[in-house]
């Protein structure tokens, strides 16, 4: 097939799961496009089967702010009909899916395009239903050929939200690892920039975004130290990082809490890891808790969202009420004290992302959805 991905670039999961169902795409022979606006970070090669069309959203001293779904709109309708794609797979609803509609309607008389939308949780959860932007969303996801999203409950939330399920089916296609890339490989070097052996380690890998209550790990790991010499990993930047590292000063860990910023090699600082704190308020699948799963890293994380499809109590981490900061601190205590429960849980973390969560199903599935969206279309 030949088909036409378009993302948001940046850290986000979304565009995460994007690149990577991309380059798997690429790898089984599809020939595959990136529509957006700069180049996906995680797209660190290019195989020959694929290709990257940037989006450049002209500006005029007129406008207040260049109009980018409209240049996105036109950049789709080039590619697609100067490269025949077979259809368009957006990554977030937001302004993805009205563009892909409105390329749809231009190429309407000459190589008609389906496109498909998958959903990926704030687009749904917090952006989609802010009323200023929720009859456009739900306009396009309405219009689309197709519909994913990446849990149950997203799933769930769009139809409550937004009351299209009657006419308009989704698809769940949960998030998926390549289980080569993420594996633990074991570093004592960089561990040991960060912890002593006998020392246990935390992770927190995110945005840094309000949702993410990336403050609430610096109160975890405080309270942890008053039992044990923890240390905790911040990896990643966005605005909440100011504010947790602030706050681990004044709660008298600085010392014990260590900001290493964007990292390229999300592995290497999940295989030093011996639990992943992932209090978010919300979170629709929760990649990050996927990846440290397939290092054999325990998850403790707010029961909320999808992160319940994916982390099971006492099997592969540990759930707690969102801002349960004693319950976390807690679950954390138990991981890392009892070598048991922890080597338990390690192997069980691993066999469920490798099992229920690898790339090569879930890429199938997609193939197959796409499948059927054509025949229909
Ligand atoms: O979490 C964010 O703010 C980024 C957002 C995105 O669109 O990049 O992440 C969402 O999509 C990820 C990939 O499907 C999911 O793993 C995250 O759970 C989801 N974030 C939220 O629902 C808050």
């Amino acid at each position: 097939m030949k088909i036409g991905i378009t993302c948001y670039s940046s850290y986000g999961g979304s565009g995460v799961v994007a690149s990577e169902l991309g380059l798997e795409l690429a790898a089984r022979g599809h020939e595959v496009h990136f529509i957006c606006a700069t180049l996906p970070l995680r797209l660190t090669r290019m195989p020959d089967l694929m290709r990257f069309h940037e989006v450049e959203a002209t500006n005029y001293a007129l406008f207040d702010t260049a109009p980018y779904a409209l240049a996105l709109a036109v950049r789709m309708a080039e590619v697609a009909l100067e490269y025949e794609l077979d259809l368009l797979h957006v990554h977030y609803a937001i302004p993805h899916s009205v563009s892909a509609f409105l390329a749809r309607e231009m190429l309407k008389d000459s190589r008609p395009v389906p496109f498909i939308t998958t959903l990926h949780g704030t687009d749904i959860t917090l952006v989609g239903t802010d009323r200023s932007y929720l009859p456009i969303t739900r306009f396009a996801i309405r219009q689309s050929d197709g519909v994913t999203s990446v849990s149950e409950y997203l799933r769930a939330e769009t139809c409550r939200e937004f009351d299209i399920c009657a006419d308009t089916p989704i698809e769940v296609i949960p998030n998926f690892i390549n289980s080569q890339t993420y594996r633990r490989v074991e570093n004592p070097a960089l561990r040991a920039t960060f912890a002593k052996p006998e020392e246990p380690l935390l992770v927190h890998v995110s945005n840094f975004r309000a949702v993410k209550r990336t403050t609430d790990c610096i109160r975890i790991l405080a309270r942890l130290s008053r039992q044990l010499p923890a240390h905790l990993v911040m990896v990643g930047d966005g605005p909440e990082r100011a504010q947790a590292q602030w706050l681990a000063r004044q709660k008298g860990v600085a010392n014990r809490v260590h900001f290493v910023g964007k990292q390229p090699d999300i592995p290497a600082y999940l295989s030093i890891a011996d639990a992943l704190l992932l209090p978010s308020e919300s979170e629709s699948f929760g990649l990050a808790a996927l990846e440290a799963m397939a290092c054999e890293v325990p998850v403790i994380a707010s029961c909320t969202g999808g992160l319940p499809e994916l982390v099971t109590p006492g099997e592969t981490g540990f759930l707690a009420e969102v801002g349960d900061i004693q319950a976390m601190a807690d679950h954390a205590q138990r991981i890392l004290t009892d070598d048991a429960l922890r080597a338990h849980m390690r192997r069980a973390c691993r066999r469920v992302a490798v099992e229920t969560f690898n790339a090569n199903d879930i890429i199938s599935r997609y193939e197959a959805y796409y499948g059927r969206i054509l025949e229909r279309f």
